[in-house]
């Protein structure tokens, strides 16, 4: 392999690209109309504007991409995640036009795409699975016997979905028809397939994933958990590795159970499988994705592999160079996903001009961004501004130098939810482990930030006082 085109933009184009260059690989980057001057395209060997800003007049333009890898001599296509990352017939059109895709066969990110495929091919292989049906509802009457003999509150999903999209709370057989029918025409609408299936709904679970890794010789590992419970409405902040609750019995439970779930889709590359972990710490299979994810770094750190740089030389037809019994985790890092958004306006986007932005940076902190000092935060797309990792021999160092850092974090333009992670990192259910999926809607409101926000100026504000009469004329004169 020896250039590769980047499907992406922002801090995971960037980041993808790093590794490229230290594998001695040239890059490609591909841009719209809002990125011309993103650090993506500044660091790639060669980089072509696709189209204007919209995502689907650019970056998601997969036959253009195509066709711009061909006149350029493209070996591979790396597409990140979002964009086409897990679209199975831009995986097909890629090697179809004679190009390596740089993620799993379309097979894999078909099956896993549909829940209920899912759900499916991993049946033979004895995965823990939530109590639910295991076929798409239609029928009223007969879907909800079978709610009613699972318990309420049951959950109703759209198999198309993903991520948290298309669920919808049941909480009693009254509420049934009508949340099964607004399911059905919601799911129809959003993904062009009505099918939807029922849950047990588990009330207040912690959302565990394990990273898989596969090549094409039949070699299958895993390298540990995430701990992703800390999230806003389906959108991760806090992300960490290794998760404070798990066993290494559980941890090897889980990892095996992952191993099955990516062999059971004939899996290849690097991949993730979600679990949710009930109170009692059982274990349940939700959905595998077919990509590299936002939070991969965390892994990255406490395994000491370069995920990326697994990726290629999979792709590359590699046999992967360790089994699992090389694997071990050393240390304990932590991500939080900066935003620009106000935490202090029900995380409304803002964006505008980056005056001021100067990163941390030191031994044991990584910022992966695609943003530099005086760059516009475009509108068209998600608004991370970067991803602040930390790591450390132990969780509490790690959490003290993420503390560290988000102090010394310098943005000014823009509003960033790095108060919010600050909220978090020093929350004393975050600092002992002890919390779910529902930590921000338990313990988060805006006048919490805004309360700390004043006591830090009021506390400014005797300091400045404090000053001026120490410096003032009054206390120098004489008697
Ligand atoms: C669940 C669940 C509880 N019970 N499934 C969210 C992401 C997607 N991958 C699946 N998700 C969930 N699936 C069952 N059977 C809880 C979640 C979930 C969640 C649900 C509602 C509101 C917020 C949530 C946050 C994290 C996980």
């Amino acid at each position: 392999m020896k250039k590769i085109l980047v499907a992406n933009r922002g801090e995971i184009a960037l980041r993808i690209m790093k590794t490229a260059r230290n594998m001695g690989i040239k890059t490609v980057a591909v841009f719209s109309e809002a990125d011309r001057n993103a650090p993506h395209v500044k660091f790639a060997d060669e980089a072509v504007c696709i189209g204007p800003p919209p995502s689907n007049e650019s970056y998601l333009l997969g036959d253009k991409i195509i066709k711009v890898a061909k006149e350029l001599n493209v070996d591979a296509i790396h597409p990140g995640y979002g964009f086409l990352s897990e679209n199975a017939e831009f995986g097909e059109s890629v090697e179809k036009s004679g190009m390596i895709f740089i993620g799993p066969k379309s097979h894999a990110i078909r099956i896993m795409g549909s829940k209920l495929a899912a759900k499916d091919a991993v049946k033979k292989y004895d995965i823990p699975m939530v109590p639910g049906t295991d076929e798409a509802i239609t029928d009223v009457a007969a879907a909800k016997e079978i709610a009613k003999e699972i318990g309420f509150p049951i959950l109703i999903k759209a198999s198309a979905g993903g991520g948290g999209k298309g669920m919808r709370i049941v909480e009693n057989s009254k509420e049934f028809e009508d949340q099964m029918k607004r399911a059905i025409s919601e799911a129809e609408n959003a993904f062009g397939d009505g099918s939807v299936f029922i849950e047990k709904f588990v009330t207040s679970p912690r959302h565990i994933e394990i990273q898989v890794l596969a090549d094409n010789f039949g070699n299958t590992v895993h390298l540990f958990e995430r701990e992703c419970s800390i999230q806003r409405r389906h959108q991760k902040v806090v992300e960490e590795a290794p998760s404070s609750v798990l066993t290494p019995e559980l941890r090897n439970q889980m990892g095996e159970a992952a191993v099955k779930v990516a062999k059971a889709c004939d899996y290849v590359g690097a991949g993730t499988v979600e679990f949710l972990l009930d109170d009692k710490h059982n274990f349940y299979f939700l959905e595998m994705n077919t990509r590299l994810q936002v939070e991969h770094p965390v892994t990255e750190l406490i395994t000491d592999l370069d995920l990326v740089e697994q990726q290629i030389n999979v792709a590359n037809n590699e046999k992967l160079s360790f089994s699992q019994d090389d694997l071990k985790i050393t240390g304990h890092a932590f991500e939080l996903r900066v935003y620009a958004e106000d935490p202090l306006n029900n995380f409304m986007p803002s964006v505008g001009k980056l005056e001021v932005y100067r990163p941390p940076s030191g031994k044991n902190i990584r910022v992966d961004d695609g943003f530099t000092e005086g760059m516009q935060v475009p509108i068209q797309y998600d608004p991370m501004l970067s991803k602040l990792i930390t790591y450390g021999k132990t969780r509490n160092e790690a959490m003290q130098r993420m503390l560290e850092a988000i102090s010394e974090y310098d943005v000014e333009g823009v509003s960033t939810t790095l108060p919010f992670g600050k909220f978090v990192f020093e929350h004393e259910a975050f600092r002992c482990g002890n919390f779910d999926t529902n930590f921000v809607k338990k313990y988060w409101s805006e006048e919490k930030l805004k309360a700390v926000h004043e006591e830090e100026a009021k506390v400014a504000a005797l300091f400045a006082l404090k000053h001026y009469l120490k410096d003032s004329e009054i206390l120098r004169m004489p008697k």
